[in-house]
């Protein structure tokens, strides 16, 4: 591959905690095909930005795929069966970004992953995502897997307590990272998103993030 000789080693494997791993350009092969899924998705279930259960507005815009979708609103988290805006269901979870969340999940040594959600976030210059954990869920035996595409950005991979200083690694285009075991409700987040220009997504980051989740609301 060109580039090699410069960017050193690709496919390469970090473990960054126990059960937390990150396969560097896990996803590259599929970039073209993820991102026009992503273009369809969000044609039908369009990206937004989201209340906060504190009234400010998410600087990442959001929508999600598959039996449910990650709502944040005034009154709190949620997965949903419905988009909350069109009042229809979720667009179905493409097979690429199935095959790709199970591929990676047993890589990391979890054999049975099979996500009935996925989290779509998408960041302008300056979005970030302050230190949280994932824990709607209900379902901790399972991994999350999330991939990144686009525009790098900073990741924050803390402990199990806020407090706890965080590890700092770059994510780039093609990344996947895959958390589970004692590090499932590691708290992370994204520092502001920097200037920059990727080729296939201009000045976007998007984040794909495979959860399985136990509890899906009917109602919207
Ligand atoms: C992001 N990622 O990369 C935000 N959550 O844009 C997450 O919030 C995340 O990367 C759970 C597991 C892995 C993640
Ligand atoms: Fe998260």
């Amino acid at each position: 591959m060109q580039g090699e000789l410069f960017d050193g080693p690709q496919n390469e494997t970090i473990k960054l905690k126990e059960g937390a791993f990150l396969f560097k350009a896990f996803a590259l092969q599929h970039d073209k095909t993820l991102l026009s899924a992503i273009d369809t998705i969000a044609q039908t279930s369009p990206f937004r930005q989201m209340m906060t259960p504190w009234g400010r507005k998410m600087s990442v815009a959001m929508t999600n795929c598959g039996k449910g979708g990650w709502i944040s609103e005034k009154q709190g988290y949620r997965y949903s069966a419905l988009d909350t805006l069109t009042k229809k269901a979720w667009p179905v979870m493409p097979d690429c970004f199935l095959s790709l969340a199970k591929d990676a999940a047993q890589a990391a040594g979890f054999l049975d992953f099979l996500p009935n959600a996925c989290l779509i976030n998408k960041y302008a210059i300056g979005s970030r995502m302050g230190l949280h954990q994932d824990k709607d869920e209900g379902d901790f035996s399972q991994p999350i897997v999330s991939v990144s595409l686009g525009l790098p950005a900073k990741f924050l991979f803390g402990g199990l307590t806020r407090s706890e200083k965080p590890l700092r690694v770059m994510l780039h285009h093609g990344d996947v990272c895959v958390f589970g075991g004692p590090s499932r409700l590691a708290y992370h987040g994204i520092d502001p998103l920097k200037e920059g220009r990727h080729e296939l997504t201009h000045v976007f980051r998007y984040n794909l993030t495979f959860r399985s989740v136990q509890t899906i609301e009917k109602e919207t």
